[in-house]
């Protein structure tokens, strides 16, 4: 699998149908897991130091709150890690937001923007990343590219 979608609780899983349903529909193989940063301390150090071992290329996190699994997932590799800050009920997801981009010197999280959006573009981010060295990925971006391009072309035809 190239990509790793880990999520913090099973509570961000539809938060992040959109990033699911764009490696789908880009062709991009993906696992998703559940390790919750402060209930599965233990999991997260493991899992984040076999990831490479286990072939991923990429690791898409998404959490709420005081957001630290895409911090901490990138603490203990140096595969590339997006962190989706997950909308929350209290303060709309900018506590997650500033959790995740926020990250100190030596360690960085690709951060995207909060909700649809950036649950969307995290797998956007992470094809563009694979796509480097997956021609038949860099294909498909193009692909949607165009797609997008024109349906934006066709948007404003009908406007008039
Ligand atoms: C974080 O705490 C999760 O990523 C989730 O967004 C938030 C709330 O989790 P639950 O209490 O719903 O399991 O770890």
């Amino acid at each position: 699998m190239d990509v790793a979608v880990v999520m913090g609780s099973i509570s961000d899983f539809p938060k992040i149908q959109g990033t699911i349903d764009t490696l789908d529909s880009l062709g991009i193989s993906y696992n998703t897991k559940i390790i919750s940063a402060h209930r599965m301390p233990n999991e997260l150090q493991a899992f984040g130091r076999s990831a490479k071992y286990e072939q991923y290329k990429v690791i898409i996190a998404a959490a709420g709150g005081a957001a630290h699994l895409p911090g901490m997932l990138a603490a203990n590799t140096t595969l590339p890690v997006i962190g989706i800050p997950v909308k929350t009920s209290t303060l709309n997801g900018v506590d997650s937001l500033l959790s995740i981009v926020q990250m100190p010197s030596g360690v960085p999280v690709a951060t995207v923007a909060i909700g649809d959006a950036g649950a969307k573009n995290a797998a956007l981010l992470a094809a563009q990343i694979l796509a480097i060295s997956d021609d038949k990925i860099a294909q498909s971006l193009d692909d949607f590219r165009e797609r997008q391009t024109k349906e934006a072309i066709d948007s404003n035809e009908q406007l008039h």
